[in-house]
């Protein structure tokens, strides 16, 4: 506690931090010691420049402008936002404030639900950092950004190298004045499966401690059973407990009756008996329909009487048509993206709700002018992740057939081409609601929806339909996660498991009725923190032991990557994903003031070894590094 104090002094107060000696006991405070930092970057440049990068079919680095910055003057004071309204007047004061604006209030979404949705999750911090800043000066007025949570933990660690818990860090401090965001999935945290009970209790500590004010937390089953818990840890920090339904179905459609009005008023008022100071409605895939907004907030605003944030994506092409009805019906928070990070399986474009908008007195409180400029820097940075589009370029209205989330359609096309299932990518998208209907028409969203898209994957791949599911199943080895679900590791779905599914699938053993919190143990975190300083041989931070009980594996493998490679989320993005063209000449900031220069000037041929020699100019001195060409 004192060192988190001394965190919290540091880096709130004075502006100055160092996460490398965060919370640490005295006792495990070791001296870095001393590395090569050039020959590790090098190695990593010329590892990527041969091999490529994890994902993207090996190519020529593309030739990329610099992003534009808005202009802003960092000299003047920073506008005061909706932070200094929490941090002044509490978790209450904020929500009576929300309730007394008449104009309808934004969240942005660009820094993540935004490229989680369009660009598998790949933004990294490099990128972030530079329109943090420019962003909270030029829209102050925004409610939160949500630029936290999710699958951008996971990702960080295990795609992008780099650590989630600095890139907080990094962007509370660019941005003071607008309140943090963060898509918490209750008991399952970041991850994709339920964890104890004193992990969530810690995860929830820290992200507060680190920045984040306003935790939208939903469960994917809508189980309220599993989501007291982080409501009530969150309501512990004094921050803001946005608990959200998930929407799915569809409660214009008489002939689905499992999904209506009266299940979704039901739910929101137990969600606000359960400690909501917001209630969300997380229309993951964005299935929402505009009447049905309509309807649905209508009967939300006589049933509760906390704020009601809604969510959507616009897969569809209709989100600001399902927005006008919704804010035409009360609603008084929406989340939107910016333009040219909008539409499609993203967030409805900010700048367009800002002109859908005029002419009504709901019309958001924000400067068209600076959307435009952040949205110059997006559509350029958008361009460094073009790999990892999902090639959809069109408004798509099967998603009311598939009811696939934004947030896992991207990720998921990369998931099935692992498995060499890329040509096939239209049959898993079938199987994925015929999967939906077998499993009884449950919640889809993270991580219920991985299983879904696990069966999915599996079914196409073993070429399975329903019946071989009923006839083989006793022989089938069915995926880890689809065992878990119906083992009652991920909760309790609306109305229950199919039974005669359920016998198949765990061939004969009991599920579990209980909350899986009541049944995990207790994570000791000094015993994690002592292994992993051995492990690591470094100092370790209550972040890193968090790390490590959500995802032990990515967590080591994350560090095995720094020792070999160093601190490569310094990298620019194109040589990042790309390598360095031959004569290429990039700058590197390893440290404030720090630079390295780096020149590529050859590759060697393949040895019999199989690895080559990269020749490179660091800061004017000749280097050479020796890689396994992997092709
Ligand atoms: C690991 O496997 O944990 C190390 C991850 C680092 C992957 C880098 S990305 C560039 C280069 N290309 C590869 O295929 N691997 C390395
Ligand atoms: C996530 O849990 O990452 C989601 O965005 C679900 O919609
Ligand atoms: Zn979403």
């Amino acid at each position: 506690p004192f060192l988190e104090n001394v965190v919290k002094h540091e880096k709130f107060l004075t502006g100055q931090y160092d996460t490398s000696f965060i919370d640490t006991s005295p006792e495990l405070f070791v001296f870095p010691k001393r590395k090569d930092r050039g020959t590790k970057m090098l190695t990593y440049i010329g590892d990527v420049t041969i091999n490529g990068f994890p994902g993207i079919t090996k190519k020529k680095k593309p030739v990329l402008t610099k992003p534009r910055i808005p202009a802003v003057n960092l000299a003047e004071k920073m506008p005061e936002g909706t932070k200094q309204i929490l941090d002044k007047q509490g978790p209450e004061g904020l929500v009576k404030w929300i309730k007394d604006q008449n104009e309808v209030l934004l969240t942005d979404t660009t820094f993540r639900d935004g490229h989680q949705s369009l660009l598998a999750t790949r933004v990294r911090t490099h990128d972030l950092e530079k329109i943090a800043n420019p962003t909270a000066r030029l829209l102050p007025n925004l409610f939160s950004m949500e630029m936290w949570g999710g699958a951008t933990f996971d990702v960080s660690y295990r795609f992008l190298k780099e650590d989630p818990w600095d890139r907080l860090l990094t962007l509370r401090e660019q941005s003071p004045n607008v309140l943090f965001q963060m898509l918490l999935r209750a008991s399952n945290a970041v991850g994709y499966k339920n964890y104890p009970d004193n992990v969530i209790k810690q995860f929830v500590e820290k992200s507060a401690l680190a920045g984040i004010d306003v935790f939208r937390i939903f469960d994917s089953l809508n189980w309220v059973k599993g989501m007291t818990l982080a409501i009530d840890s969150v309501r512990q920090q004094n921050k803001i407990a946005e608990a959200a339904m998930c929407y799915t179905g569809d409660i214009l459609d008489p002939t689905r009756r499992k999904y209506d009005l009266t299940y979704y008023t039901q739910l929101a008022k137990e969600l606000e008996e359960s400690g909501a100071h917001v209630l969300g409605i997380k229309d993951m895939a964005g299935l929402l329909k505009p009447q049905a907004a309509y309807d649905l907030i209508s009967a939300l605003k006589e049933t509760v009487d906390i704020p009601i944030h809604l969510h959507t994506h616009d897969t569809s092409g209709n989100g600001l048509f399902t927005y006008a009805k919704a804010i035409e019906a009360g609603v008084d928070i929406v989340d939107v993206a910016v333009s040219s990070m909008a539409g499609l399986t993203s967030q409805p474009s900010a700048n367009s709700l800002y002109y859908a908008l005029e002419g009504t007195d709901r019309k958001p409180n924000i400067d068209i002018k600076a959307l435009e400029q952040l949205s110059h820097y997006w559509e350029d940075v958008r361009k460094y992740y073009q790999d990892f589009e999902s090639g959809m370029n069109s408004p798509h209205t099967e998603v009311y057939v598939h009811e696939m989330p934004g947030g896992q359609y991207s990720n998921l096309q990369q998931q099935a081409k692992a498995v060499g299932l890329g040509e096939r990518w239209d049959e898993v998208k079938d199987m994925y609601s015929r999967v939906n209907e077998l499993f009884g028409d449950i919640v889809k969203v993270t991580p219920s929806s991985k299983v879904v898209g696990d069966m999915a994957l599996f079914m196409v791949q073993n070429n399975l339909t329903e019946d071989d599911i009923y006839d083989r199943g006793e022989t089938l080895d069915f995926p880890d996660s689809v065992i878990e679900l119906f083992e009652g590791y991920l909760g309790q779905p609306h109305g229950g498991f199919p039974k005669e599914l359920q016998r198949i699938i765990l061939k004969g053993r009991e599920p579990l009725t209980v909350r899986p919190g009541e049944l995990l143990e207790s994570v000791d975190f000094n015993e994690v923190k002592e292994t992993l300083f051995h492990s690591l041989n470094r100092q370790v931070t209550s972040f890193d032991a968090l790390a490590y009980a959500l995802y032990p594996k990515v967590f080591m493998d994350y560090n095995k990557a720094v020792e070999m490679y160093g601190n490569i989320s310094v990298l620019d993005t194109p040589t990042f994903l790309y390598g360095m063209r031959l004569g290429e000449e990039v700058e590197i900031e390893i440290e404030k003031g720090k630079t390295l220069i780096v020149k590529l000037l050859s590759i060697g041929q393949p040895q019999a070894d199989g690895t080559r020699t990269v020749y490179f100019e660091l800061n004017g001195q000749p280097r050479e590094v020796v890689i396994k060409d992997e092709s």
